[in-house]
Formats: structure tokens, C-alpha cells, sequence
């Protein structure tokens, strides 16, 4: 396998792991240190040989390098991929995931994500102790999903504020793309804040629960992105924001929970110039993480609640180094958590 060498700029280590009788086949990447342990979730996906797990795992480590530094929490950046069908997730393959985290000696933590899910994270667990997000009934914080919301409600509130001068969401219009665990629970925050929802779901039920229960309009999947509206807020997929929708989009400001709404760098940059604000992704649905990383510091419920509403300032204070730098909010979230890193380690290296 031959990698360009920008790929590993960074890395502190990457380990493959291995594990005959299960058959585990994964790589785990710690991407950054310096301000903590690295924290990222654990992805099972049938990649197409062990080069695009190497890219996808060092891709996504080092994203939630920027994302821990910008939520304030004090661990570093990592992820695992393995590379299995869903099908061949058995115990035994989890349990092996766990012994080969465990080696790492908390170097790199676990969590859910695409491929795994809270259960199995109770089964890791009984592996290795770095791994956050199990089950309540395991001693672990339970479901992200409404501390994700929380985040992107504040950060949306901070948003209005910065783009409308508006102190209130009341009477603002809110195109909400997918219905599902963040998305829901926004709405209803939304909703309970004043604000009209513009709607949209590929499951009828979801889009008729947000109909009946907080009065929503709803919208074909297709038309989401044609609202007209003060704010999209992308609950559902990535790549929402791409060359075309760039151009498009008939709001003031992006700002929701999907992971990577830009298709490319160049995409935050056009909505910036068409004068839309974008709260970058990965500061703004923080709150999940913030809330399962509480479990490794010992937050309680309202320590968390604070941390996830700080999401507001923030993004005020990237939307400021955005304007005073002339920058996409997108490449000021990239630099604000370099400069932050770049601090500690500073720090570190004098005392
Ligand atoms: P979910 O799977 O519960 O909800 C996603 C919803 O989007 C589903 O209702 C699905 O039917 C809908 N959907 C799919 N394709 C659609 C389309 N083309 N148009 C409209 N709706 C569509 O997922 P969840 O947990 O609510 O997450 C939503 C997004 O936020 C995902 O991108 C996820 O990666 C991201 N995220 C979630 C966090 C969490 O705490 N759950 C944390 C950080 C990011
Ligand atoms: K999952």
C-alpha cells in the first residue's frame, strides 16, 4: 500500500489490530493527543480493501481532533474502522474490538458509531475500560441524541442572532431535513421556542408525528432545499451543501446536526459569499459528544448541559475571527482549533 504522505502528517500512531479466531480485521488511528486522550467512535463497514479504511480512519481521527479541541473537552482526536459485513458483527468480533482497544492503554476511546451501536458498546466494554456511550442499564450515559439537539438549538439561537440581529427564534422559519433522533427533538425545542417548521423526512410517520404534534408544514424530501427560510437546518445526510445547493439555497443560515454538510471546502466558502451563515458541523453538533465524553470526566447531568450550550459562544466567537479574518466560517472552525492545540501545547512544552 502506498499512501500520499499529507495523509499521515499528524498521526501520532496508527495500529492495525487483528484477531485470528474472530476473524477482526480493523485499524485504529490517534491523531492527536495534546490535549487529552483521543476520543472517537468505532466504525464497522465492509470497506473495499485495507487502503480505504487506512483513508477513512485517518480522515475521521483527525476531525475529531478539531471537534474535541472546539467543544471545549479536554481529550484529543481518534477513530476505529473494522473492516466486516454488518453480518459477521458477533460477540466474539466485539469483544475482540475491545481487547485491541485496551492494548492502546487509553491512548485512544471508544464510541458508537456508523456500523456500531450502544449495545455493542456494552460488549467492548466488557473488554477495556475506554469506551463511552454504553447503556444506561450498563453504567454508560445512554442515547446522545437530545444533548446533540440541545447543541444545535443554541447554536441555532447564535446563529439568528448573528445573521438577523434577532434575539428570539419566534416567527423564525426553520427548514428541518430528517425527522429522526437529533432532528425531532430539535423541532420540538424549535417549536417550543416559537419558531415555524418547514419539514421533511423519507419516513411518512416521522413527517406526520412533526405535523400533529407541533403543527409543522411538511414538504417532500425533494423540496427541502428549496424553502425559503431563514434557517436549513440538515438533520438527516452529508454533502447536503454541495456545488449546486451552494447556489441555490433560499436561507440565511445552515446550521444542524449532519455530519460533513460540505461536500468540499469550497462549498462553505460560496455560501459565505452569498452572505449565508453556516455554523460549521462539527462545532455545532457537539452536544452528544460533549455529553458521552462527561462520562470519562465524571459530569453530572447539569455540567454537561452547560458545556453543550457553550456550543453558543463558541460560534460567536468563530463567526467573529470569520468576519475579522475574512474567512468561511468553515476554515475559521479548522484554524480556531489548530490555534487551540497549538496553545496547549505550548503550554505543555514550558511547564
Ligand atoms: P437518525 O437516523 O435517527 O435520523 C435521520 C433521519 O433522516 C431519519 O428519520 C431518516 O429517515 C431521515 N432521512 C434520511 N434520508 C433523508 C432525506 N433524503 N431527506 C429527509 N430525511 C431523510 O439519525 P440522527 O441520530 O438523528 O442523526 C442525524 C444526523 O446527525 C446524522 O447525519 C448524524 O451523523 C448526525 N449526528 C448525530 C448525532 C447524535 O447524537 N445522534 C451526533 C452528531 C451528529
Ligand atoms: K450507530
Amino acid at each position: 500500500m502506498i499512501f500520499e504522505s499529507a495523509a499521515f502528517d499528524g498521526h501520532e500512531q496508527v495500529v492495525f489490530a487483528s484477531d485470528r479466531d474472530s476473524g477482526l480485521r480493523a485499524v485504529i488511528a490517534v491523531h492527536d493527543t495534546t490535549l487529552g486522550p483521543a476520543l472517537g467512535g468505532c466504525r464497522l463497514r465492509a470497506y473495499a480493501g485495507e487502503a480505504e479504511a487506512v483513508t477513512d480512519v485517518l480522515r475521521l481521527a483527525r476531525g475529531m481532533t478539531c471537534k474535541a479541541a472546539l467543544a471545549g473537552v479536554p481529550f484529543g482526536g481518534g477513530k476505529m474502522v473494522v473492516l466486516a459485513e454488518p453480518a459477521a458483527k458477533t460477540p466474539a468480533l466485539l469483544r475482540a474490538v475491545g481487547r485491541a482497544i485496551d492494548r492502546l492503554g487509553g491512548r485512544y476511546i471508544t464510541g458508537e458509531d456508523v456500523g456500531t451501536t450502544v449495545e455493542d458498546m456494552a460488549e467492548i466494554g466488557a473488554e477495556t475500560r475506554w469506551v463511552m456511550g454504553r447503556p444506561e442499564s450498563a453504567g454508560g450515559g445512554g442515547d446522545p441524541s437530545p444533548s446533540t439537539a440541545l447543541g444545535c438549538f443554541v447554536g441555532i439561537e447564535a446563529a439568528v442572532r448573528r445573521a438577523l440581529g434577532r434575539n428570539s427564534l419566534a416567527g423564525v422559519r426553520v427548514a428541518v431535513q430528517g425527522l429522526g433522533a437529533v432532528g425531532f427533538r430539535l423541532c420540538r425545542l424549535l417549536h417550543e421556542a416559537g419558531a415555524a417548521l418547514v419539514v421533511s423526512d423519507v419516513d411518512p410517520e416521522r413527517v406526520a408525528r412533526c405535523r400533529d404534534a407541533l403543527g409543522a408544514v411538511t414538504v417532500e424530501p425533494e423540496a427541502i432545499l428549496e424553502q425559503e427560510a431563514e434557517v436549513l437546518a440538515p438533520c438527516a445526510l452529508g454533502a447536503v451543501v454541495d456545488g449546486a445547493t451552494a447556489e441555490r439555497l433560499r436561507v440565511r443560515i445552515v446550521a444542524g446536526a449532519a455530519n460533513n454538510q460540505l461536500a468540499s471546502p469550497e462549498d462553505g466558502r460560496i455560501l459565505a459569499r452569498r452572505g449565508i451563515l453556516y455554523a460549521p458541523d462539527y462545532v455545532i453538533n457537539a452536544g452528544g459528544m460533549i455529553r458521552l465524553s462527561g462520562e470519562l470526566t465524571g459530569d453530572d447531568a447539569a455540567a454537561s448541559e452547560r458545556k453543550v450550550r457553550a456550543i453558543a459562544g463558541t460560534l460567536e466567537q468563530l463567526f467573529g475571527l470569520a468576519e475579522a479574518e475574512g474567512l468561511a466560517p468553515s476554515d475559521a472552525a479548522d484554524r480556531l482549533a489548530c490555534e487551540r492545540i497549538s496553545a496547549a501545547a505550548a503550554r505543555g512544552t514550558r511547564g
